[in-house]
């Protein structure tokens, strides 16, 4: 592989799959840069809070639904090539776990128009060849999704957020089966799908996810 090339595995599941928190392991322990694309939206909008963009991200983030892919593939870019800066990754190779993104057909668009496949980035920080390896679906019921993020919710502090709530559970839900199952779609026949069994507790899912990556040559 060429030395500057940066490997991407997206991570795609339903609300509460555990995107989050394999997205995490995979980091510490295979050494990856893990980034959240819900997490960099709700400090965007955090940021923005006063602005009628951040009021936008903040009313799509309580129905469900989806922002615009400019935004996020700005976060996302932004972000991969901040995290390999300051890792002193940036001209060389590197891997990448992107979790909760891309979210619909649009998103899928967006970020190859972002990062054309074989064609060089102009930003500065970012090497000329950034691949797609592969993608991790976590396959859970919408029982057990719904049970975990409703127990999250009954955390305070670290970890509670404003979505965790019956109503918006719902929309999440309807939002998974009607934007992402068609790029998850999409990438079944790209061959790059890797399902993954994730109704196991953290540790099975985790041995599941990282022989995926393994494969992938992350
Ligand atoms: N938990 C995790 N794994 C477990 C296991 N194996 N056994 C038992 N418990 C387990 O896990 C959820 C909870 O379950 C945690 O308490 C965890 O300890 C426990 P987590 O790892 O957080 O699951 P995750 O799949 O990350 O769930 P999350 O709620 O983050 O998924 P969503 O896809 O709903 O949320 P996300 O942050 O990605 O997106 C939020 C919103 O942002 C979206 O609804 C959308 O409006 C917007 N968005 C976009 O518009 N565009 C994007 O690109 C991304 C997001
Ligand atoms: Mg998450």
């Amino acid at each position: 592989s060429s030395i500057n090339e940066w490997r991407i595995a997206f991570v795609l599941g339903k609300p509460g799959s555990g995107k989050g928190t394999q997205g995490q392991l995979l980091a510490s322990r295979l050494g990856l840069h893990h980034l959240s694309a819900g997490e960099l939206l709700r400090s965007e909008l955090k940021r923005l809070s006063d602005t009628p963009t951040g009021q936008d991200i903040a009313n799509r983030m309580l129905t469900g639904k989806i922002v615009p892919s400019e935004i996020t593939c700005r976060l996302l870019l932004d972000n991969m090539a901040a995290s390999a800066v300051s890792s002193g990754a940036c001209k060389t190779a590197a891997s990448f776990i992107i979790d909760g993104f891309p979210r619909n057909l649009d998103n899928w668009l967006g970020w190859q128009g972002c990062c054309p496949p074989d064609s060089v980035s102009n930003a500065a920080d970012l090497p000329a060849n950034l691949s797609v390896a592969g993608v991790l679906l976590f396959d859970v019921s919408d029982e057990t999704c719904l049970s975990r993020c409703l127990e999250r919710s009954g955390s305070v502090g670290v970890g509670c957020r404003a979505d965790d709530n019956a109503t918006t559970l719902a929309k999440r839900l309807q939002s998974y089966s009607a934007d992402t199952e068609p790029v998850v779609g999409e990438f079944q026949r790209l061959g790059l799908l890797h399902r993954i069994d994730a109704s196991g507790g953290v540790e099975t899912v985790y041995q599941l996810a990282k022989l995926a990556c393994e494969k992938m040559r992350l």
